[in-house]
Order: structure tokens, then C-alpha cells, then sequence
């Protein structure tokens, strides 16, 4: 679709091409890739964080190549990060700001562009108050920028509705963090997966969304003989096949396995009873709770064998250091908060925290993901500050040298909760920044309703034409990454630095220079960003407001960053006193239940309908699908399905298939046969804006993350018929 828009609007779509020369050492090769200089950086696809050279020429980012000397990849880098050079002069990029007149969006010059904007948030502020203004944004801009953003959001425009793309993805690890061990903050380190005897994956398919932590894993065989790799998912997926035993665990069963787990830990004496006793709370309770679970139960609700659930818990009680690793397998789920207590209590009932090797650690998403947490104003204050707690308020609003009573006392809507007030006219004017809901968000009628909705829909991308940016008021042309600088936090908590490579296209600007802008038309710059120029005036600030923090980050400079490969706030890893920042100075084990998914299959809708992702391709695209050498590799979308099921249905592998759901329909997708899933399921990527998964999905969320439940919801499949339209 994206490919097709641009081709309509006599965008060239092919990658730029290169002329050869000879070169005594190498063969042919690309003169136009020879680089005049390297410049060092971070990845800015996920949130692995890896180390990389970006080699520049004439202002032209031309080639990449890992930074041996970075702690993360010593060298190497994923398909997505060696092609990633290719995104910045790709033909997509948004280049002007445009504005909506008479139902076309038409070039306007960024004064234009901000002067509307302003009178049209203020007008819809005057009239419906200030939480009108309900703003999305990112895992994917710079701390700095997040810092900025949040300031200007809460304090400059005075609208507690802030929340980010983060609540699709990292929001339930957040919450089960938060319920535990009284913060946020993944404990452990990569290195732990060097070192553990055993590795639990959870809904974690490294192989192709986290490609070189596996590097990790080989690395731990090499070393430890004895080391045990278990990946619990659904699917056989590439991470599956890596491992050295496989569950194929009914889809939503985790907590019946991590409840079963602790049950036979307890039962079989595999416990540490004085690291219960000296710092946990609950105990008692959750010994009681779990003593139902028994493992001819737990074989029941998982479909796996008792001995292979017997067996696990034995691997896991008996390692000397555990690690459990997850991500959307996990935290894409009405249950994702809960299931994140229940990992954790088998951690600290084992007392596998804190430790080499041994952490309850949340693989988190995007490249900052992590930085967005930090600075927060969304769920929190920044610095994993509370807005309930006074003390905290106060804190900020001496640093800020404001009055306290002008920092909210706690939080807005959630994103889906925000989407929920646009349809019903609470939330009047939207701003999106770096992200595409149009592909992302769950259940996409709603999402459409609630954009058609709003009076004024801002969109503020690096790229133009989008989904999301084709229903905008007005679109604003960012720079993004390799055109801006600051600093990125991956899930160990390693803050690394990002550099910029080239100057942004045409008139795009970066998100910070914007942010800036407003806020001088807001007429608030002066009090919130006292003479802030550059991102390195945010990156002073926070260092002042998060000093003494858990992220602390006042001993850190960006040229430690750069020349280091970043470092790690809280060091290798957290609670290693195991001493935690709840009332008790205790962590909490929670008795939590194992309920049955919301949307079960039933006649009419006889599949469980999961949807995830693939190597080659970042969320919706916007980016690979502009590299020709990863777009040329998986170029479409695809559902895969069980050989007992396609013979059911007389389908034939290839065959064009429609997805239906009580919501909509996936229409014309490839059906692929395979035993990846198991019968009675089905898969499917999400990246493909042409045929949109979350057409399909369902709009139910976690009551404590309010995270989707992008993975599981019942549909229907049918042969696509031409003449179906
Ligand atoms: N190539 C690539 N890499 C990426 C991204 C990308 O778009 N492309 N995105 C980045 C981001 S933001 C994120 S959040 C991460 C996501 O990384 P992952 O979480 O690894 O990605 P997914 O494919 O969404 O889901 C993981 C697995 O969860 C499994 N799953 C589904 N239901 C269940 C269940 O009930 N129980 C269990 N145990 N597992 C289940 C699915 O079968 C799937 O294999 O990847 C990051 N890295
Ligand atoms: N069905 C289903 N849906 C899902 C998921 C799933 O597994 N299944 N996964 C969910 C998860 S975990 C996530 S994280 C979300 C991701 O969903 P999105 O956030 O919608 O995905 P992206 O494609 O990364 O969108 C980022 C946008 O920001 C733009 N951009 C990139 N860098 C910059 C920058 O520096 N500045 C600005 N202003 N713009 C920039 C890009 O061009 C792109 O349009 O999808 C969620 N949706
Ligand atoms: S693993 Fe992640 S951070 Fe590393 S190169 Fe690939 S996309 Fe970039
Ligand atoms: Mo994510």
C-alpha cells in the first residue's frame, strides 16, 4: 500500500544505485559505498541496542557496519540494522509540513504549520478544557526529546492525556514490575544469559525480533555443558527450534505452568526459605493458592505432558542460576500484568534474583522503549516517580522551580482509553508522534471512528504518505534517526549514545526542534526550557531530575556513552541487597488466578487468531518496506496454518485466504501449511498495512497495563474469492 501510494504520487521507489569500481583487495565494489567517515551510534530499530559504524559520504549515509569494540554485539549487527543506512534518504520521507485545506493536504512553511496547530489546540482546550488534548507518542525518539516532550505536554499544555505507543508493547511488563517489586526496571543484564544453567523464554521469539541476543545463548553452550534452553510458545518458531526443549504451551496457559512451576518447586523442597523469609511477603498465601495447581491441572489448561511440567520446575529449582526471559508472548494479553507477577514470584520463592545469571528479565521492544520509561510523564513522573506521592511532586517542582500544585496528582487516560474518549467527543484534538496506529492499533474500526472523530488530528512522522499521516489535520516532517542526537536505553539499562549522521530531508526538523518551537509559540519556553538550544541542554536537566533515582544518570556524559558503548544505570543489575522499594522493603508474591482468554473460538469462529512478527520487517513498515534488499524478502503477508486444519477446509498451501472476526475481514492473504502451529490456531505478521491484522484483532485490555490483547482472538478462514470485494 505504502509502495503503491507513492508510486501514484510519482514517488521514486527504487533504491538509489551505485556505480563500481576495482578494488585490489575486495573485487568490484560500490564506489558510492566508500566511505569518507564513520560515525559511531546506536541501532534505532529494536531494543537489543546494538553498537554500529554508519559510513558517510558526500553527507550521504552509504554503508553500516557493527562496532566491534560494543559491549552489546562485539561487531555484529541483524539484516535490519546492516541495511539501516538505507531508510534516511528513502523515498518516503516526509519533507514539508502540510496542512489540510478544502479536504486535501496541501505544502504549508512550518510557521503556518505551528500557528495553526497552537490556535487549534487552544481553541479546542478553551471550550472542552485542558485534557482535550489527548497526545501519543513513542518508544522511538531520544530520552532528551521524551523528557522535553512530557515537560511540554504536562506542565506546558497543561493535558494530563499522555501515554505512548508503549502501552501496546512494554505496559504490562511496567505494571508487573511496579505490583512486585514496588518499580519499574528489568533486574538483569544480557550477560546473565552467558551465565545461567537454565534459560526460560516466555512469548519470546529472539531469532527473529531480538536476532543478536541469541549470539548469548550460543555463547552459554560454548561455556556451560550442562545449560538448558526452554522456549514456551505456541508456535515452533525459529527461537523454538533453537532451544532444547520446546513447550508448546496452550495459548494463554502461562500461568497455569508458572503457578504449576511453583507448585512442585514447594512441593519438592526446591525452594530458598530464607530468601522468602528475608525478602518476600505472602508467602503463605501463595503456597496455599498454588496447592490447586497441581500437574495433572496444569496439563489440563496447557496441553503439555505432567512429566515435561514436572521436568521443568525440577530444571528450574535445581539450576544454580536461572534466567526467564520474555516479551509479547507475555505482555500482549488481558492477563500480561499478572502473568509478569507470576514469573517474578518464581524467581524469588528460588531467590534467582538479583544474582549472575539469575533474573525475571523483560526483553523490552523498541530502541527506547527503555528511555520513554525513564522519563515517563505517562505512568509516572520521571525518575519512576509517583504522581501520588507528595514528596515526588515536590522533588520536580523544586527542580523546575514551579509551583507543586501545577503537577498532576495522577495519571491520564491510557492510550486505548484516550481512543475510547476521542469517539465519545471527551478528546478533542490528537497528536501522534512516531507511531502509526492505522496498522498498530487493535480493532481498527474503532481506531478509524476515534481519528475521524477528533476536530484536529496532528502527525508528526519521518514519513509521509502513511496510514495514520493520510487521515491528519496537519503532518509534521521529522528527522529521525542518523539525523539526530542523544541517547538511547536498551533493556539491560545500558544508556548508549546516538549520533546524527547526515541533516534531516528537505524542510524536516527533529521531534526536539519542534517540541521547541511550540513551546516558544505556547509562550512557555522561557519557564519549562530555560535557554535550551540542543538536546544536550534536556540531557542536563535530566540528569539533575533523575540524580539519586534508581536510573540515575548524573555520573553519566554523552562522550563516556560514545566511547564506552554506553554504560548501565543501576550496574549490572538491580536488587542484588534484595532490598526493594516497596513499603516493606520486601518484593510481593501474588496469588494470581489463570482465567480463560476473552474471545474464545466457538463454531462460527472455530481458530485462535495470533499475529506477531518477522525478521526482516519493523512494525508497519514505514521503514523496510523502503529497504529493497528486506522488502524483496518477505513482501507480503502471510497466515499459517495446521496441515490437519487445511485438510479440513480443503485448503492448499498458496491458496489466497480472507481472515474474519466479529470485527472485519483480512482479505486475498497467502495461506501457508505448516506444522509452526499447532491445529486450531493460526498465525499471522502484522506489519502489512495492505492486509491489516488489527482489522481483526480485538480491543480488550489488561485492567492494570491496559495492554492489548494482540494474541489471541477468534476468527474464521475462508477461501478469497476474486469477485469478493
Ligand atoms: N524484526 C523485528 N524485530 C523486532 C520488532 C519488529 O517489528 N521486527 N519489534 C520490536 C518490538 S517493539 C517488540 S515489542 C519485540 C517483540 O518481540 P516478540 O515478543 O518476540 O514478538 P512477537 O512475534 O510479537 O511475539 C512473540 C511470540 O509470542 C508468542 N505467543 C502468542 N501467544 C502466546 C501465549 O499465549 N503464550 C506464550 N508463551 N507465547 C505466546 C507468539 O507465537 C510469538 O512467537 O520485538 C522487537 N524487535
Ligand atoms: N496485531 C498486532 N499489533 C501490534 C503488535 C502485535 O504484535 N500484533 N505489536 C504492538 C507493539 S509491541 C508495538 S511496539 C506497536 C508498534 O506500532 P507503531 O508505533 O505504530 O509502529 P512503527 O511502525 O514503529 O511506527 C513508528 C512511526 O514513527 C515514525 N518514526 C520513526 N522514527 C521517528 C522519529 O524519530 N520521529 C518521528 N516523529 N517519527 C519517527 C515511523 O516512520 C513510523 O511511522 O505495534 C503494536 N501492534
Ligand atoms: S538486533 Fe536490534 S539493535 Fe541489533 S542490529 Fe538488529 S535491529 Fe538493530
Ligand atoms: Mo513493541
Amino acid at each position: 500500500m505504502l509502495k503503491r501510494i507513492r508510486r501514484a504520487l510519482g514517488i521514486d521507489t527504487r533504491q538509489s544505485e551505485y556505480t563500481f569500481q576495482r578494488d585490489p583487495r575486495f573485487g568490484h565494489i560500490a564506489t558510492a559505498r566508500v566511505a569518507d567517515t564513520w560515525v559511531k551510534t546506536t541501532c534505532g530499530y529494536c531494543s537489543v541496542g546494538c553498537g554500529m559504524l554508519v559510513g558517510v559520504k558526500d553527507n550521504k549515509a552509504v554503508t553500516v557496519r557493527g562496532n566491534p569494540d560494543h559491549p552489546v554485539n562485539l561487531g555484529k549487527l541483524c539484516p535490519k540494522g546492516l541495511s539501516e543506512h538505507h531508510i534516511l534518504n528513502a523515498p518516503g520521507r516526509a519533507k514539508q509540513p502540510l496542512l489540510r485545506k478544502d479536504g486535501k493536504l496541501v505544502p504549508v512553511s512550518w510557521d503556518e504549520a505551528l500557528t495553526v496547530m497552537l490556535e487549534k489546540i487552544s481553541a479546542v482546550q478553551q471550550k472542552y478544557g485542558s485534557d482535550s488534548l489527548g497526545v501519543i507518542s513513542t518508544g522511538q525518539l531520544v530520552t532528551e526529546e521524551f523528557y522535553t516532550l512530557g515537560k511540554l505536554i504536562q506542565l506546558g499544555f497543561g493535558s494530563r492525556n499522555y501515554d505512548g505507543n508503549t502501552t501496546l508493547c512494554m505496559a504490562s511488563a511496567v505494571s508487573g514490575y511496579k505490583l512486585t517489586f514496588g518499580s519499574d526496571g528489568p533486574p538483569g543484564s544480557y550477560a546473565d544469559m552467558e551465565t545461567a544453567d537454565l534459560i526460560l523464554l516466555i512469548g519470546a521469539n529472539i531469532a527473529d525480533n531480538h536476532p543478536i541476543l541469541c549470539q548469548r545463548i550460543e555463547r552459554n553452550r560454548q561455556c556451560n555443558q550442562n545449560s538448558t534452553v526452554i522456549v514456551v510458545d505456541p508456535r515452533v518458531t525459529k527461537t523454538a527450534m533453537m532451544a532444547d526443549i520446546h513447550l508448546p504451551i496452550k495459548p494463554r496457559g502461562d500461568i497455569a505452568l508458572l503457578n504449576g512451576i511453583a507448585h512442585i518447586l514447594i512441593r519438592d523442597g526446591l525452594i530458598d526459605r530464607d530468601y522468602i523469609h528475608q525478602h518476600t511477603t505472602g508467602f503463605e498465601e501463595f503456597a496455599s493458592f498454588v496447592a490447586d495447581f497441581t500437574p495433572q491441572h496444569v496439563a489440563e489448561v496447557t496441553g503439555l505432558s505432567e512429566e515435561t511440567i514436572v521436568n521443568t520446575a525440577h530444571l528450574y529449582g535445581k539450576a544454580k542460576a536461572a534466567f526467564i526471559g520474555w516479551t509479547m508472548g507475555v505482555n500482549h494479553s488481558t492477563q500480561g500484568a499478572a502473568t509478569v507477577t507470576a514469573i517474578n514470584n518464581l524467581a524469588l520463592i528460588t531467590g534467582n534474583i538479583g544474582r549472575a545469571g539469575a533474573a525475571p528479565f523483560s526483553i523490552t521492544g523498541q530502541c527506547n522503549a527503555m528511555g520513554s520509561r525513564e522519563t515517563s510523564f505517562t505512568t509516572a513522573l520521571p525518575g519512576y516517580r509517583k504522581f501520588e506521592k507528595a514528596q515526588d511532586r515536590e522533588d520536580l517542582a523544586r527542580i523546575w522551580n514551579i509551583d507543586a500544585d501545577r503537577i498532576p496528582t495522577s495519571r491520564g487516560l491510557a492510550y486505548p482509553d484516550i481512543i475510547e474518549a476521542a469517539v465519545a467527543g471527551k478528546v478533542k484534538a490528537l497528536w501522534f508522534i512516531a507511531t502509526n496506529p492505522a496498522v498498530s492499533f487493535p480493532n481498527y474500526a474503532l481506531l478509524k471512528q476515534a481519528l475521524e472523530s477528533v476536530d484536529f488530528l496532528i502527525v508528526q512522522d519521518g514519513f509521509h504518505p502513511t496510514p495514520t499521516s493520510e487521515f491528519a489535520d496537519l503532518v509534521l516532517p521529522a528527522a529521525i534517526w542518523g539525523e539526530k542526537e542523544g541517547t538511547y536505553t536498551n533493556s539491560e539499562r545500558r544508556v548508549s549514545k546516538v549520533n546524527p549522521v547526515v541533516t534531516p530531508p528537505g524542510l524536516a526538523r527533529s521531534d526536539f526542534d519542534i517540541f521547541l518551537d511550540i513551546a516558544q509559540r505556547l509562550g512557555v519556553r522561557d519557564e519549562l526550557f530555560p535557554n535550551w538550544q540542543t538536546t544536550h541542554d534536556a540531557f542536563k536537566e535530566w540528569q539533575r531530575v533523575s540524580a539519586g533515582r534508581m536510573c540515575d544518570y548524573s555520573n553519566f556524559t554523552w562522550q563516556q556513552l560514545e566511547d564506552e558503548g554506553g554504560a548501565q544505570w543501576g550496574g549490572d543489575r538491580l536488587y542484588a541487597d534484595g532490598i526493594f522499594p516497596t513499603a516493606t522493603g520486601k518484593a510481593v508474591l501474588y496469588s494470581v488466578p489463570c482465567l480463560p482468554f476473552v474471545e474464545q473460538p466457538n463454531e462460527e469462529y472455530n481458530f485462535i487468531f495470533n499475529t506477531g512478527r518477522t525478521v526482516e520487517h519493523w512494525h508497519t513498515r514505514t521503514k523496510t518496506a523502503e529497504v529493497e534488499m528486506l522488502d524483496s524478502m518477505v513482501p507480503n503477508a502471510w497466515l499459517e496454518m495446521n496441515p490437519i486444519d487445511a485438510a479440513k477446509l480443503e485448503l492448499r498451501p498458496h491458496d489466497r485466504v480472507n481472515v474474519l472476526s466479529r470485527r472485519s475481514t483480512v482479505r486475498n492473504i497467502e495461506l501457508r501449511i505448516t506444522g509452526i502451529v499447532a491445529p486450531g490456531q493460526v498465525f499471522m505478521p502484522f506489519h502489512f498495512a495492505e492486509t491489516n491484522s488489527n482489522l481483526v484483532t480485538l480491543g480488550a485490555f489488561d485492567p492494570i497495563s491496559r495492554e492489548p490483547n494482540f494474541k489471541q482472538c477468534a476468527v474464521r478462514v475462508e477461501k478469497y474469492f476474486k469477485t469478493l470485494k
